[in-house]
């Protein structure tokens, strides 16, 4: 469609004449411009603190498993594999077995021998900087405690969940599932702190992915890579025999600083070749401007997948690193710790001390990191955001086009989130069922309009199927009917110096004052950005954001103002609220750009 045969109706009123005030502005009155500043006893709204239930998985169809059995569990399994594995080397079958592969592969001639310095300083940075993505990861699981394979991410769906089964109640929200971790162990810590857990997460991130860049040009250009990747099948043989050896307690010969043994190199080749890629792709695959743009790829990568191998693949980090340390101590830990620390091979405790130092840095690091995020969130705001907000406002280019599912994609379940308005001037009208609602559209536009419902609905029909993500993690399609934001540009005519649109709710935030969004302009002309007053073939409901709601699919949930009563063109959001772009920026520490 282009702008010129977009249908107009006849009955939009007049432009508002000079003398009456435009209503939009009156609403900056409603916000509060007192914004959060520090994370303290009232911290969003005064949400009290809730503890979940033990990690535990789905057996089947309706039977969990409690993952804390596994400790036992996996005690005793060790214990019987300590017990065939002295067995099995009784037998001179394994005894042969062991003599032709004693734990190695052999290098080709050329493989270089011991560690340069540059191995020893991309594996600190390596390890000071996966305990913060690690911690803060494990914050944002905890916003929505639940995994799932699906992408309808309802009753009945999660495979894994560290809190109680969804209850019935229909207008139970995500937020109130979210659970607390102790402060020190999730990064930051407490509830719902998920927006100060993302600055830490995918800032650390892109300097984790710097590093790991350089590592990967280095060990290619060194030959350092031939000690990291399997070049024989010899290597499997060689494996199960360092396994062996390991379980009967009669271990291998150590020799790291030229070969790694078979069983340490696929630990090795699977954690810089394997898991950190897809750390980064299931990242990736969570996002909503990519999903939506790369639509087919995300049919099979759906949020939901990548969200759950995203947690598989932190599992696999956390495993390698208490057995790689456990080993690395009980193997010979002086010239281990100077392989790594000081670039030498021999018994001295140089290495050791260097290595005291780096763990010094470490627990300086861990222990500060939370206490430095409740005291100046607004630094770690801005930090996060200078990090990764260039990557952000890259993919909020990538306009989906008209990209959608299909009817047979729309979930069952669809979860509620947020504060519901309560206020008199929404129930007055939620009473006469919205007979009274305006839609105030104002600001830097040529014509400001009002329109009721009846108004909207003559306006030109637009609808789709798409996927909606919200920060905390869970994701549902539904089918929203309602009107293009084209067609309301069209009919208001922003001002060029209208650069940001500002979104208004009857409902209240967390804290008080009324919610609102900002976005930018660009993005309200894309195909999949409108205003909706249908879900599913129904009008709006209450709790869904009667009777009018915003969808941008190139942003997470918390974008999509529900019960809207006003839009505001302006030339930036700073003039507007706790000036941040929005209302979780102000109180909640969350960022304008949420393309990932
Ligand atoms: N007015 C208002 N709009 C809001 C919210 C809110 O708290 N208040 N929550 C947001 C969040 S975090 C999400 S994920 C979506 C949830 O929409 P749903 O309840 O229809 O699933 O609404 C968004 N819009
Ligand atoms: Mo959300």
């Amino acid at each position: 469609m282009t702008a010129s045969d977009r249908p107009v109706p006849a009955d939009i009123p007049a432009p508002a004449k000079d003398e009456v005030p435009d209503v939009v502005q009156t609403y900056r009155d409603e916000l509060t411009r007192k914004q959060k500043d520090v994370i303290d006893d009232d911290w969003a709204g005064g949400i009290p603190a809730q503890y979940g239930v033990a990690p535990r998985i789905r057996i089947g169809h309706t039977k969990w498993f409690n993952l804390l059995w596994l400790i036992p569990i996996a005690f005793v399994i060790l214990i019987a594999a300590i017990a065939v594995a002295r067995g099995l080397r009784e037998i001179p079958a394994v005894q042969d077995f062991m003599h032709t592969y004693p734990g190695t592969s052999e290098l080709p001639s050329w493989a270089p021998v011991g560690f340069p310095a540059w191995v020893g300083w991309q594996h600190f940075f390596n390890l000071f900087l996966m305990i913060f993505i690690i911690r803060s990861g494990w914050q944002i699981l905890a916003d929505h405690p639940r995994l799932y394979w699906t992408r309808h991410s309802g009753p009945g769906k999660n495979w894994f969940r560290m809190q109680k089964p969804i209850p019935a109640n229909p207008l139970y929200t995500a937020k109130e599932d979210s659970i607390s971790l102790p402060s020190g162990v999730g990064l930051p810590g407490r509830r719902h702190t998920i927006g100060l857990a993302r600055w830490w997460h995918l800032g650390v991130d892109t300097l984790w992915l710097l590093n790991g860049i350089v590592f990967y040009v280095l060990i290619f250009c060194t030959g350092q890579w031939v000690r990291l990747v399997p070049l024989h099948w010899d290597v499997i043989s060689n494996a199960i025999s360092v396994a062996i050896q390991y379980l009967s307690m009669n271990w291998p010969l150590e020799t790291g600083w030229t070969n790694y043994n078979s069983l340490q190199l696929i630990a090795y080749f699977i954690t810089v070749f394997i898991a950190a890629p897809l750390a980064l792709i299931t990242g990736l695959g969570m996002s909503p401007a990519l999903s939506t743009r790369f639509h087919r790829l995300s049919k099979v990568l759906s949020i939901q997948v990548a969200r759950s191998l995203h947690f598989l693949v932190m599992v696999w980090f956390v495993a390698f690193i208490v057995v790689h340390v456990t080993l690395v101590m009980a193997t010979g830990a002086l010239r281990n710790l100077n392989h790594m620390f000081a670039s030498r091979n021999d018994d001295s405790w140089v290495g050791f001390w260097i290595f005291v130092l780096a763990m010094v840095i470490v627990v300086v690091g861990w222990v500060a990191a939370t206490p430095v995020t409740y005291r100046y969130p607004r630094v770690i705001q801005k930090v996060g955001y200078a990090l990764i907000g260039p990557a952000q406002r890259l993919f909020e280019h990538v306009d989906a086009g008209p990209k959608q599912y299909g009817q047979d994609d729309i979930s069952p379940y669809f979860w509620h989130n947020g504060r519901y308005p309560d206020s008199a001037e929404y129930v007055a009208l939620r009473e006469r069922n919205f007979a009274d609602y305006r839609l105030h559209v104002g600001g830097l536009v040529d014509n400001p309009v009002d329109l009721d419902l009846v108004q909207l609905r003559e306006l030109a029909h637009h609808s789709q199927i798409t996927q909606h993500f919200c920060i905390q993690g869970w994701s549902g399609v539904a089918k929203w009917g309602g009107v293009s934001m084209r067609t309301i540009l069209d009919v208001v005519k922003p001002r060029p110096e209208a650069k940001w649109v500002i979104f208004y709710s009857f409902g209240e935030g967390s804290d008080g004052g009324i919610y609102y969004d900002a976005q930018p302009i660009e993005q309200m002309s894309y195909e999949l950005t409108m205003l909706a007053y249908d879900m599913n073939d129904e009008p709006l409901s209450f709790g869904h954001g009667a009777p009018l709601r915003l969808r941008n699919e190139v942003q997470l949930g918390f974008k999509m103002v529900k019960w809207i009563k006003g839009i505001e063109f302006v030339e930036h959001f700073s003039e507007v609220g706790g000036g941040q772009g929005g209302y979780n920026n102000d109180h909640e520490f969350f960022g304008y750009s949420q393309s990932i």
